[in-house]
């Protein structure tokens, strides 16, 4: 998939609104339509990449900076530093959307393994 015909590169461009959670000059944060917790937030690089070892690759910088950005949000939502980070990587993981994202769930009890 191009960055033209992405989901996610349509919420950093403006181009559809989803309901933003945070932001910095690298990454973006929206609420999940399909919440999984009672905070279910993605956290997206603004560059379009495919998944997470493609943005460390192209940049640890960006990369970081997602998962700080999630940690503000998890503070903001005052999860008590209880939360749960996950990057899918590939259909067969549970990938649905080829633009890199990072899942903050929390608010309800976590159980492991995922499934
Ligand atoms: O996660 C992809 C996630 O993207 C999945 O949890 C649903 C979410 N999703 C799909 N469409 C939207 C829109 N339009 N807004 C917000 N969230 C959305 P994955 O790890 O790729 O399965």
């Amino acid at each position: 998939m191009s960055a033209t015909d992405c989901l996610f590169c349509s919420f950093v461009s403006g181009e559809i609104e989803p309901e933003i959670a945070g932001e910095t000059r690298h990454s973006l944060a929206f609420r999940d339509t399909d919440p999984q917790a009672p905070t279910h937030v993605l956290v997206v690089p603004r560059r379009h990449v495919a998944n997470a070892a493609d943005l460390a690759a192209a940049s640890v910088d960006e990369l970081a900076d997602l998962v700080l950005l999630a940690r503000t949000i998890a503070e903001r939502e005052e999860l008590g530093g209880d939360y749960r980070l996950v990057f899918n990587t590939g259909a067969g993981a549970g990938q649905s959307v080829f633009h890199a994202h990072l899942h903050l769930l929390g608010g309800r009890p976590m159980q492991w393994p995922p499934g």
